[in-house]
């Protein structure tokens, strides 16, 4: 998201309580009721947004893991979810420029270490999730670009960095937009 010198903010951190809790639902170490822990990863996206916005105002870009694309594939990959419901909660987040999607075959991701130790790390799951991330590709608003994550880091950097740099200068003066608003 927009600027220039870059910050990575990865909404993993155990630094509140919600991010605590998230961290032990998916360690298994307790449960949590579906809709509950959808609701709780939208609330942790939602308490850094100030800090997120006064970076963006400094004009530091943002690349954010965990931000609220797989909130919703992941949950709608649940039974009984759509993905309306799903993207309600996240709606009015500030809006990535640029969406990287790492594309990466369910059997590959798992022959990668430490696999299956996780909460939903399973193939069928991971291909319902596979699923979901299809749908929400097709919005038009949004600017995705998937990328084959199965070549060498190396490489993937490289291409990365050509497309996040080329996105940077276009949205270099562009105001920041809401997410699914
Ligand atoms: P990471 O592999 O991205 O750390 O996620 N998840 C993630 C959700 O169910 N909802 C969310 O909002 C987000 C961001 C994806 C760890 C697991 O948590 C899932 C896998
Ligand atoms: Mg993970």
């Amino acid at each position: 998201m927009a600027g220039g010198r870059g910050a990575l903010i990865v909404l993993e951190e155990r630094t509140t309580e919600i991010g605590q809790l998230i961290s032990a639902y998916l360690a298994r170490e307790r449960e949590l009721e579906d809709h509950a822990v959808h609701l709780l990863f939208s609330a942790n996206r939602w308490e850094h947004v100030t800090s997120m916005k006064e970076k963006l105002h400094q004009g530091i870009t943002l690349v954010v893991d965990r931000y609220a694309f797989s909130g919703v594939a992941f949950t709608s990959a649940k039974e009984n979810f759509c993905l309306d419901w799903c993207k309600q909660p996240d709606a009015g987040l500030p809006k990535p420029d640029l969406i990287l999607f790492l594309q990466l075959s369910p059997e590959e991701a798992a022959a990668r270490g430490n696999f299956g130790r996780e909460r939903y790390e399973n193939g069928p799951f991971q291909e319902k999730v596979q699923q979901s991330f299809c749908q929400l590709m097709k919005e038009k608003t949004l600017n995705w670009k998937t990328m084959d994550a199965s070549k060498n880091i190396e490489d993937l950097h490289r291409e990365i960095k050509t497309v996040a740099e080329e996105i940077m200068q276009e949205v270099k003066n562009k105001p920041l937009g809401e997410l699914w608003k």
